[in-house]
């Protein structure tokens, strides 16, 4: 009995000191927060997510990514049970529990628990999940020195057969990229669309600069519409540096004077080679690190405050 009890007690002191994830409007430790089998967003990848951070307790571009996890869901007919506010909410309320002021927060929206059968309509309410978390994508060398990527046979997802602009559970397109960039010595893939032109990496928006001119393919041939994207291309603005979406190739890419990647979880990460050919002068550019300490700065003043 005694042991019983001593086992309990270690067990709820266990307990308590996990992270605590939100379900469907309550918290559970990491150990209990379970979703059922029959949930078609293990059965289908039916459903929708968001990856977002917060820095030093401000959540980054909270709104944009409630914005796009709508959107995602509409396309989907996926009814989220919560207004966007109330999801904020929710999102604050699981940083706050968790004590953590530097976070990535993942908001998962799923069709629900139904049965075997694709038919969503079989599915009454859908799951809602946050998790938050930390996460370090790549180490620091990689941020100072650049990274070095391959272009993989997968292409990216065709728009007309799933929209890559729905950020959905299904990342089989993406994960296949990265195992092919894996199995080829590589951390990161570039992928290009089934017209050959470049759209953007597994898990990140691409941007070029050349001849002082910033430049990221247009989303419609095939990308995410990436918030930090967005963001630095909002940052260009305000520094003056002429930027444009622009259709590009390979070629374009191997010729660029400076590139790197953008995206939540990796931010800013500079890229010094492409395919065994070196970009610019093979180190992080100018321009580059103009954006990364832009994008740096920005993180530390905008953003939705909140207390731990
Ligand atoms: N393209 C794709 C395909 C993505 O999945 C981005 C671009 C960048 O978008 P944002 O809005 O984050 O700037 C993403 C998002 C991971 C991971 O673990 C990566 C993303 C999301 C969640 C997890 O590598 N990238």
């Amino acid at each position: 009995m005694k042991s019983d009890t001593l086992h309990k007690s270690k067990k709820e002191a266990e307990t308590l000191k996990q992270p605590l994830v939100f379900i469907d409007g309550k918290f559970y430790p990491k150990s209990e927060a379970k979703v059922s089998v029959f949930d078609h967003g293990l059965l289908y990848g039916d459903g929708v997510f968001e990856g977002i951070r917060s820095y030093n307790c401000l959540v980054f571009k909270l709104k944009e990514h409630l914005v796009r996890l709508y959107e995602s869901a509409h396309t989907l007919l996926l009814n989220i049970p919560l207004t966007k506010e109330a999801s904020a909410k929710a999102i604050i309320e699981t940083l706050r529990v968790n004590h953590l002021r530097d976070s990535y927060v993942r908001v998962i929206v799923t069709r629900g628990t139904g049965d075997l059968g694709l038919d969503p309509r079989k599915c009454k309410k859908p799951t809602i999940i946050i998790i938050a978390d930390k996460i370090v994508l790549y180490p620091e060398s990689l941020y100072k020195n650049g990274m070095d990527i391959i272009t993989v046979p997968t292409v990216r997802n065709l728009p007309e057969a799933v929209n890559p602009s729905i950020k959905s559970l299904n990342y089989l397109n993406n994960i296949l990229a990265k195992i092919e960039a894996v199995n080829s010595g590589y951390q990161e893939a570039l992928m290009l669309n089934a017209d050959g032109y470049v759209v953007e990496c597994t898990g990140d928006n691409i941007f070029i600069v050349k001849n002082g001119i910033l430049q990221t393919p247009p989303t419609y041939l095939g990308a995410l519409k990436g918030i930090t994207r967005q963001a630095i291309m909002d940052l260009a603005v305000r520094n003056d540096i002429p930027r444009q979406e622009q259709v590009l190739t390979r070629h374009d890419l191997f010729n660029a004077d400076e590139a790197f990647l953008t995206g939540t979880a990796a931010e800013v990460i500079p890229v010094v080679k492409i395919d065994g050919r070196v970009i610019g002068d093979g180190k992080p550019g100018k321009m580059t690190q103009k954006l990364m300490s832009a994008f740096r700065d920005s993180t530390k003043k905008d953003g939705v405050k909140y207390t731990v």
